[in-house]
Order: C-alpha cells, then sequence, then structure tokens
C-alpha cells in the first residue's frame, strides 16, 4: 500500500507549509516596527482614550496604550513613516506633557478639569 504513506507525506507537508506562512503573515506587512515608550501627564482613562485615539491618527503609528497608573505611553511605529520626535509632538498636540517637553498651552486649556496634569492619577 504506496498510498498512505504519500497521503502522511502530503499531509505534514501542508501542515509546516500552513505553519510558515503563519508566521511570515505579520513580516509581510512590511518592514520593522519600532516602540518608543513616552512619560505623559496624563491622569485618568479620559486621558487614556484621547491620547491612544490621537496617537491613532498619526502616521506611522500601528499600535499606542497608555499605561494610566506610570503615565507612561508605548507607541509600535514604522520608523520609514515616523519619528520618535513627531510622535512626541503629537502627545504635545493633543495636550499633554512628553517626557521633558511641556504640554502645547492651547491643546492644554481645552482638556476637561479632571484631566489637567495640577490632578493626582486617578
Ligand atoms: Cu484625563
Amino acid at each position: 500500500m504506496k498510498f498512505f504513506p504519500s497521503f502522511l507525506l502530503a499531509l505534514s507537508l501542508l501542515v509546516s507549509s500552513t505553519g510558515a506562512f503563519a508566521q511570515g503573515k505579520p513580516k509581510a506587512k512590511g518592514p520593522a516596527t519600532e516602540t518608543l515608550q513616552v512619560k505623559t501627564s496624563a491622569v485618568c482613562d479620559m486621558c487614556k482614550a484621547r491620547l491612544e485615539k490621537s496617537l491613532a491618527y498619526e502616521k506611522g503609528v500601528q499600535a499606542a496604550i497608555l499605561d494610566v497608573p506610570s503615565q507612561v505611553l508605548t507607541v509600535t511605529y514604522r520608523p520609514d513613516k515616523t519619528t520618535p520626535t513627531a510622535l512626541r509632538t503629537a502627545v504635545q498636540q493633543t495636550g499633554y506633557d512628553a517626557d521633558k517637553q511641556t504640554a502645547d498651552a492651547r491643546a492644554y486649556d481645552r482638556l476637561p478639569d479632571c484631566c489637567k496634569k495640577t490632578n493626582n492619577v486617578h
């Protein structure tokens, strides 16, 4: 019976090539991404929603997640599309400090009182 071993071989080839395809899929999206961590002046979940949404619209950004307790924004981005400087500027223009750079004054003024950096994280 010659059919059975060749069937198994074909099956194992199929499984391994499917596995290779699944592993190769993220790479097919494009060049490698980099991660930037920015210390912000965000204080609450509204800040989190505002910052994450704002960064999501920023060119080259693939993901943005703010950890409210630590105030650290983690941005996954395409280094061929944007730069850490541009990402920090986007944070400032949303009304928040970005590392040592102070928030854009007009954007900061538009934040609700609960999101002002004079408040503690809440
Ligand atoms: Cu807030």
